[in-house]
């Protein structure tokens, strides 16, 4: 088959083996909280107002009692991969302590599901729900045993599933645990702080070295972590917003890759914290930089930077997706190649990318097209950026299936596949169908090549 026959005709630069894969966190889509310890996040649903719609997590998808139906939607889909995250408090519902047998099971039946299936299992250690007596206890990320306990959880998963799992992510999204839930306040545990959120960002890397080490020392899968990141872009050519954008980054994107990559957080960073930057102990450098197999990308839009009004993609007249964030995939390509220029590091995986659109059910049927094109265009990106020299294994699309959408509850919808929260029906919409004829031209491809 000619790659330019195939439905997106630019990919022509991603390798035989690239990873294709759909994604989903725990406690946006499990449900069944009566057989899981309580989290940060069911204590911040009952927050009046912290919630668009009031909404929690404690029958989400109901996918842990939907699983054998769900695994089999997601080999229906032809992908090679299924990240997915363990929630802590199934495993150990006070964050510490004997394991839960029920919460084990579970976890064993999901990663034997999809290997019966023939996809490969990526798992995510820390997607947010952190046991809610660890809070309670050691004031949660901010406090350093948080992260001793991160590590003891980590070597129990790891020793429990380490033979059949491909790849563990430690963390999703550490930069986002840190400043939407203890800065901004928006996000579980709905602290406001600048010092807590740059102390938990501290311990959220020590957790992440900690864990490192115990899954390395009882299974061979790979290990990395993953990132939300952006390009920041000054929206101004003055000095002022230049600085900003310098900043910004130093922020939300150096902080993390220079930690992970040289164990120092970038100076102007650190100025500029002044007395809110993080406690660090000796040795805490060497843990957080020890090599990785993989950083996993999170990317969905750019961010400008501004000392004035602050930019609003809807006001500019950019396109835009449901939740307002412009739909820019040249900031795919540009983000992949800085990370590979700046820092050289080891190799890329997208590990979420995707968009929240306003979908409606007619008859049946999700006509989701603006996420197909999304899709298309963000996936374009990724071939771009391996055409320039980038070292991009795998992309995951965000996110399998609608869920519970954070602060925004069950109003936005991400998934390739409609769930009605009334009936719990999944429909895969027309961007589903995309994706699994985008990968059975892939499979006939390989054939062809092998024959
Ligand atoms: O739904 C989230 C996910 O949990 C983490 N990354 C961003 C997604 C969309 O907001």
């Amino acid at each position: 088959m000619d790659r330019d026959q195939l439905i997106v005709p630019g990919l022509r630069h991603l390798p035989a083996n690239f990873i294709w894969g759909v994604a989903t966190s725990a406690f946006q889509i499990e449900g069944a909280a009566d057989r899981r310890g309580e989290s940060i996040w069911d204590v911040f649903c009952r927050r009046p107002g912290a919630i668009a719609d009031g909404s929690d997590g404690l029958t989400a998808c109901a996918h842990v009692d939907r699983l054998d139906a769900d695994l089999d939607l997601i080999a229906s889909l032809g992908v090679d991969a299924y990240r997915f995250s363990i929630a802590w408090p199934r495993i150990q519902t006070e964050g510490s302590g004997a394991p839960r047998s029920d919460g084990l099971g579970f976890y064993d039946r999901l990663i034997d599901g999809l290997l019966a299936r023939g996809i490969q299992p990526y798992a995510t250690l820390y997607h947010w729900d952190l046991p809610q007596a660890l809070q309670l206890r050691f004031g949660g990320w901010p406090g350093r045993e948080t992260a001793y306990r991160f590590a003891d959880y980590a070597d129990t998963v790891s020793r429990r599933f380490g033979d059949r799992i491909v790849s563990f992510a430690t963390l999703n999204e550490p930069w986002v645990v840190a400043v939407l839930g203890h800065e901004q306040g928006i996000f579980a545990p709905g602290l406001r702080s600048r010092a807590m959120a740059m102390q938990a960002s501290h311990h959220l890397l020590v957790g992440h070295g900690l864990a490192t080490q115990a899954i390395r020392a009882n299974c061979q899968a790979e290990v990395g972590i993953v990132l939300n990141m952006s390009p920041i872009h000054p929206l101004t050519d003055t000095d002022a917003d230049r600085a900003k954008a310098a900043i910004d980054d130093g922020l939300i994107n150096r902080w993390y890759m220079d930690a992970l990559h040289v164990g120092q957080y970038p100076a102007d960073v650190l100025a500029h914290l002044g007395a809110d930057a993080p406690q660090q102990l000796p040795g805490d450098a060497a843990l957080v930089s020890q090599p990785v197999e993989f950083i996993g990308v999170n990317y969905y839009t750019r961010s400008f930077a501004s000392t004035g009004e602050p930019w609003s993609a809807q006001a500019s007249g950019a396109a835009v997706t449901d939740m307002g964030w412009e739909i820019y995939p040249e900031g795919l390509t540009e983000l992949l190649v800085r990370l590979h220029q700046d820092w050289k590091g080891p190799r890329l995986i997208v590990t979420e990318n995707g968009a929240a659109f306003a979908d409606q059910l007619v008859d049946g049927e999700v006509d989701d097209q603006p996420r197909v094109e999304y899709l298309a265009t963000h996936l374009a990106a990724v071939d771009e950026a391996v055409r320039r020299g980038v070292n991009v294994t795998g992309y995951f699309v965000w996110s399998l299936m609608d869920n519970f959408e954070w602060a925004s509850g069950y109003r936005k919808r991400f998934g390739i596949v409609h769930v009605d929260y009334d009936t719990l029906k999944r429909t895969p919409k027309r961007s589903a169908r995309w994706v699994s004829e985008l990968l059975r031209q892939r499979a006939a491809q390989r054939l062809a090549n092998a024959s």
